[in-house]
């Protein structure tokens, strides 16, 4: 372990202290009584899109898409029992079997965002933390949700997450619970309070015309190309996939009801598995108050940029005449060739008194005709450098000690092992495939294997023994992910998302990053801390000026370089939340104090 000084200790024990309080001790039981879910795996037949593609076998919890809304206040100890009633008989495909893909109905659960300290056996990554639960099984989350935001949970096994996913409130007290005052108020922190009558959910998902398994054959098959654009993009689980053609039953577009006059927190979850979106409401101004859980001063805004794995809660004061519908709409940004028109659309509903009395609408079919503002080009790094912490905290970054090491995280894509027709995506030359058995149930009964090398002598701080990337307690590392292409495709974008800890991006910028020119850079001035990061494809040679090159070579395209503290001892997955991508391997370990686990985490 990393020799820590006294001074140095006593430096970030009091930088902890402003952080929020999953960086305190397990708080297991604070409120007192335990709340209990229950989940249920199911597989069923579903076609949100009003399109003539029905899906047979669906995944989804109770039958729902999007899954019930878990909603708890910060503090509260949960039981989660996730129970797997899906079929046994699907079997997995040969060729994604014998690469190391998941295409089972086995499942497992994880709860984005949520930090899980000292509780990482509930972190729901499959060999990793837990084995699958399968066909028949059940499995018990017991942890406590000690970060006020909004979150959702989804599966995290091959590419089950398309349809399996719910949203996850997390309220900051009893007293911003919706309905137990007509005036909720957010604790400012010395900055401004920020006030609010009420609030909505709005998940935007991606809906595939094709199964699941023939997807998952495809990404680890031999006859790739690209990732197909979803067919659909849903807005709370329904959007029409082409109004000139309806296939019934149809439920429409998701309308929102509002009342003139007041101002809601929409809290918008990203629960797309490839791209990112654009969002706005046609005719409202969107003023961001929360990212990934964390309180920002508010930022006025027409538009949100929303990639895999990311949440925001925005203040919308209804302000426009009353009687009529608002379109809630999305465009595909970062869709390099892809025309990006989305017909991910939903309505904001003003009603009057005189609608307040219908009993049920009819499913609504058409759009108002006024859209909301979208942004027409893709912009690199969008407003990262101008959002900052809600109030008047202090600057994290400024009183964290010096980073202890910067970890290089070089992603590729290329042909597993040269062969044509097949890809995959590397973390410096690694493509990820899962453990051979749990890593978690190796650390716990005593099999774990321990490196010959130390910390210091790893190159890009992965360790070929272990197969992960070694953290030591109350480290502060810097991560820089590196975006790279091959010379005759385009650069991708790619949202990284860190399980057990959030982060905070520090710097980010086009092309290389070199440690010797880049090393001091900080062009974020005030962090924020967030759990999932677009790093963005930009700079570096035009594809003309690449392609002659040899298909061994690849070409930097833009960089983020994140901050965080390993206080949190655990196995934890650190991946793209772009689902192909991390099926794909895109995906490493974090292996944070191993020796500490089995005295710090909780377990039941
Ligand atoms: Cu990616």
């Amino acid at each position: 372990m990393m020799h820590l000084h006294w001074p140095r200790l006593l430096l970030l024990l009091a930088v902890l202290c402003y952080l929020p309080t999953s960086y305190g001790l397990p708080t297991a039981g604070a409120k007192g009584d335990i709340v209990y879910y229950e989940l249920n795996v199911t597989a069923t037949s579903s076609s949100p899109d009003c399109s003539s593609y029905t899906d047979p076998h669906t995944i989804m919890i109770n039958g729902q898409m999007p899954a019930p809304t878990i909603t708890v206040i910060k503090g509260q100890r949960v039981h989660i029992l996730v129970r797997n009633t899906l079929p046994l008989s699907s079997k997995p495909h040969p060729m994604v079997q014998s690469l190391g893909g998941g295409n089972t109905n086995a499942v497992t659960i994880h709860y984005h965002g949520i930090r899980q300290h000292g509780s990482n056996q509930a972190d729901g990554v499959p060999f990793l933390t837990q084995d699958p639960i399968l066909p028949g099984g059940h499995f018990l989350y017991d942890f406590v949700f000690d970060t006020p935001g909004t979150y959702f949970y989804h599966a995290h096994v091959g590419l089950q997450e398309r349809s399996l996913f719910g949203p996850i409130v997390v309220y900051e007290s009893e007293k911003v619970i919706p309905g137990s005052s007509p005036l909720l108020t957010l604790d400012g922190n010395g900055g401004p309070d920020l006030t609010y009558h009420d609030e909505r959910t709005v998940v935007l998902s991606e809906w595939f015309h094709k199964s699941r398994f023939a997807m998952e054959s495809y990404f680890l098959g031999g006859n790739f190309t690209i990732i197909p654009e979803a067919e659909s993009v849903l807005v709370n689980g329904q959007t029409i996939h082409n109004t000139s053609s309806l296939v019934s039953p149809c439920r429409g577009y998701n309308v929102i009801n509002v009342e003139k006059g007041k101002t809601y927190r929409i809290r918008v979850i990203g629960a797309s598995t490839f791209r990112t979106f654009g969002f706005g409401i046609a005719g409202h101004r969107l003023r961001i108050i929360e990212i990934d859980g964390g309180l920002v001063e508010p930022y006025d805004i027409d538009h949100l940029e929303v990639s895999a794995g990311q949440r925001y809660s925005v203040l919308v004061t209804m302000d426009q005449p009353d009687g009529k519908d608002y379109a809630i709409g999305t465009n595909r940004l970062w869709a390099e060739g892809v025309d990006n028109a989305s017909n991910g659309w939903a309505v904001l509903r003003y009603h009057d008194n005189q609608s307040k009395t219908q009993r049920k609408s009819p499913p609504l079919l058409t759009l108002p005709h006024r859209e909301p503002h979208l942004p027409k080009k893709s912009m690199p790094y969008w407003i990262w450098d101008k959002l900052e912490p809600l109030g008047k905290q202090p600057d994290m970054i400024a009183m964290l000690p010096k980073p202890d090491r910067t970890i290089i995280l070089n992603n590729k894509n290329a042909p597993l092992g040269g062969m044509p027709g097949t890809e995959r995506f590397y973390i410096n030359d690694v493509t990820f495939m899962d453990p051979e058995s749990t890593l978690l149930a190796q650390v716990l009964d005593g099999s774990r294997r321990q490196s010959p090398l130390s910390i210091q002598q790893l190159k890009h701080g992965y360790d070929p023994y272990l197969g992960t990337y070694p953290l030591a307690h109350m480290e502060v590392v810097d991560i820089v992910i590196q975006n790279t292409r091959p010379r005759d495709k385009p650069c991708r974008s790619h949202p990284w998302h860190t399980h057990g800890h959030s982060h905070y991006l520090i710097a980010q910028g086009p092309g290389a990053y070199d440690e010797a020119q880049h090393g001091h850079i900080r062009n974020i001035p005030r962090p924020i801390l967030k759990d999932t990061t677009l790093i963005y494809p930009e700079g570096g040679p035009s594809l003309n000026e690449t392609k002659n090159a040899s298909p061994q070579e690849f070409f930097k395209c833009g960089w983020g370089k994140i901050r965080l503290i390993a206080d949190n001892p655990g196995m934890w997955a650190m991946h793209c939340h772009n689902a192909p991508h991390m099926f794909m391997g895109m995906m490493i370990v974090l292996e944070e104090s191993p020796e500490l686990i089995p005295g710090f985490i909780r377990r039941p």
